[in-house]
């Protein structure tokens, strides 16, 4: 089995996360998406610092030392690349070709943002908290070298699950990840999380980066007109991750599973249809639903008769929130979240005997995951999250 990413472009790297080889609730680092503008800068630990400057009383700057030493707590989430899908959309799309494996599922551990925000004390007319990484590039449409750089309305960044990461499933960050030190926004597309943090910059009006003006953003129709809205907020999605495309199933019984999630919600329910999105049938939600979190589901699929069938998943969430059936040509190569239909074929010659939740393999997973982590023990002053703990 190649346990691997899935290259979709090299130099810099961009790849998948394998989705078909997750059986469990977390990502493992090295199976984790990476999504790269720019080339991966080059870090000296000795002379790295994080500096926060513009609308504050009192800007500074603190080294490596200073920061690893700050206390730190952990919060599970998910990350989805706000183009993850992109391959699959009719009439095509520029951009990365994503199949579906931009999104994986860690636990984030790092300084809540707000305990440096608060050390610098905000200005009265603070609006939004730009976030700059160490990597630098150009784009065809802009010729001028740039970091890469995005903002947070002031709540969101000042929220307590709102993180400076230094660890990513209680290992050092992968230089891919941002080492040594990233943003992570739980709920928010992966754009928001800023790598290779460097420089907070607080600002009395609305950032106009090119990451969230020229791309990153959807069209919406609003009193005013047509509007442009910068990506945030992850909506409500579901995948199948077994069985794949073409994957030949017998009569009997077999067993559909995947994941779904949304935001910062909880998702409510995941119903799976195996006729195209005619009817729809309830599938089990296993294990661990938390905020942020992505959570795994079953259904058993008793089929009589041979030939091709389209499965399609669709989620909903605790909002009220419904997965939609086709894709929105407001939103551009971005929020991909329709169910798309999954054929396979089922085939007389082959009898199928599924059992229900693969409750023990789950846990065994997860017994794995946690004895792992202790192999590499936390040197933080940890405080879980809700939701986290696990
Ligand atoms: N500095 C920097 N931060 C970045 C990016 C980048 O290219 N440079 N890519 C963003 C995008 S679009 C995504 S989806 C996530 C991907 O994070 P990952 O590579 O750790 O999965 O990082 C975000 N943060
Ligand atoms: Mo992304």
């Amino acid at each position: 089995m190649d346990e691997e990413r899935r290259v979709i472009s090299d130099d810099p790297e961009n790849s998948e996360t394998p989705l078909d080889l997750l059986s469990g609730w977390v990502t493992p680092n090295r199976l984790f998406f990476v999504r790269n503008h720019f080339d991966v800068p080059t870090i000296d630990l000795d002379a790295w610092s994080l500096e926060v400057t513009g609308c504050v009383d009192r800007p500074r700057s603190w080294t490596w030392q200073e920061i690893d030493q700050l206390p730190q707590r952990s919060v599970f989430a998910t990350s989805e690349c706000a183009g993850n899908g992109r391959s699959f959309l009719q009439p095509t799309v520029g951009g990365v070709q994503w199949g579906a494996g931009a999104i994986g599922h860690a636990e984030w551990t790092g300084i809540p943002v707000h305990h440096l925000l608060d050390a610098c004390q905000l200005s009265e007319d603070v609006c939004e908290i730009v976030f700059e990484g160490a990597d630098q590039g150009t784009e065809p449409d802009h010729p001028e070298p740039m970091p890469f750089a995005r903002s947070l309305p002031v709540e969101k960044a000042l929220d307590h699950d709102t993180l400076l990461v230094t660890r990513m499933n209680g290992e050092r960050l992968e230089l891919n990840h941002g080492f040594p030190l990233r943003l992570f926004v739980p709920g928010w597309y992966g754009v928001a999380s800023v790598k290779w943090l460097t420089r907070i910059r607080v600002i009395d009006h609305q950032f106009q980066g090119y990451f969230q003006t020229k791309k990153y953003t959807v069209q919406r129709d609003t009193g005013r007109g047509r509007q442009t809205i910068v990506v945030g907020p992850m909506a409500v999605k579901s995948e199948i991750i077994r069985p794949h495309a073409g994957e030949p199933l017998g009569i009997g019984t077999n067993r559909v599973f995947g994941v779904a999630w949304a935001g910062d919600d909880l998702v409510k329910d995941v119903d799976v249809s195996t006729d195209g999105g005619n009817t729809w049938q309830r599938a089990e939600l296993l294990g661990i639903r938390a905020p942020y979190s992505w959570c795994l589901w079953e259904y058993l699929w008793s089929v009589e008769g041979e030939g091709e069938y389209e499965l399609m998943a669709r989620a909903v969430s605790e909002g009220g929130d419904v997965q939609p059936i086709g894709s929105n040509p407001l939103n551009g190569g971005y929020l991909i979240n329709f169910s798309r239909p999954v054929t396979v074929r089922v085939e007389s010659t082959r009898i199928s005997d599924a059992k229900p939740a693969d409750a023990e393999t789950m846990l065994y997973d997860m017994a794995g995951f946690a004895e792992e982590n202790v192999r590499r023990p936390l040197d933080v002053d940890l405080e879980f999250s809700y939701g986290g703990g696990i």
